[in-house]
């Protein structure tokens, strides 16, 4: 059976990588629902018809589309988590997507509506939740568990065995420790090494370099 078509939500920065990801995997994408684009009046959005805000995709019955969540998920900004709750209570089914470029290893089980973008890296036995993005070149190396609504921006390395709670964000070129463990809602900065367990509701940014010591030093 062929796959359904999809209409994408959203037409910003995000947007433009889930379409070129639909636009790989030959999906056929119907338009895309986005009230800034539909209240400049625009109404083709790079080469899609812009069908409207998201009450447009009520004239399709959830079981003839797949929804593709355009919106990214920063610290703060609750609206892809808002879409994928709101249009899943509805009975639509967002589209899991995996680059041809991402390498996921045996064992690996994939959510609803799970981003997958160029080059990432998913080894043995993670578990992956619904709604989540592992953007650009991230790694979950072995027997890791992302939960619902997680994004991991580019770059970002999870070690062995880490668990991450729903809703965490894990900022550009993060480096976790194997078997660290994050509650839910947790924000770690760009570029952070993380090496303790954080707990829920915590953020964890910066990274203080320690002293310059001749090398051989003890
Ligand atoms: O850093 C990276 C690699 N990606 C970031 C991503 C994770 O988050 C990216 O650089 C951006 O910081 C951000 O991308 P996003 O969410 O696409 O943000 P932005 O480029 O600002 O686009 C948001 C789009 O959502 C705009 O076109 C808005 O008009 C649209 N929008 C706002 N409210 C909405 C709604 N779209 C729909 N469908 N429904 C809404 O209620």
């Amino acid at each position: 059976m062929s796959p359904l078509p999809v209409i994408l939500l959203g037409g910003g920065g995000h947007a433009k990588v889930v379409l070129d990801l639909l636009r790989v995997l030959k999906r056929n994408v119907l338009g895309v629902c986005d009230p800034g684009l539909a209240d400049q009046g625009i109404q083709l959005w790079r080469g899609l018809s812009v069908l409207g805000d998201d009450h447009a995709v009520e004239r399709y019955a959830p079981a003839d589309i797949e929804l593709a969540n355009g919106t990214g998920s920063l610290p703060g900004n609750t609206l892809r988590y808002r879409l994928h709750t709101q249009f899943t209570r509805q009975g639509y089914r967002f589209a899991t997507l995996v680059h041809p470029s991402a390498i996921l290893g045996s064992g690996v089980k994939l959510g609803q509506g799970v981003q997958i973008m160029a080059g990432v890296i998913v080894q043995a036995d993670s578990r992956i939740g619904d709604n989540v993005i592992l953007n650009t070149r991230a790694c979950i190396d072995h027997d890791g568990v992302i939960g619902d609504h997680v994004h991991v921006a580019p770059g970002a390395v999870m070690s062995g065995d880490v668990t991450l709670g729903d809703g965490c964000h894990i900022g550009a070129g993060a480096n976790l420790l194997q078997g660290i463990r994050l509650g839910s809602e947790v924000v770690i900065g760009i570029g952070t090494t993380v090496l303790t367990n954080v707990a829920a509701g915590h953020q964890q940014t910066g990274q203080p370099p320690r002293a310059p010591r001749r090398i051989n030093e003890e």
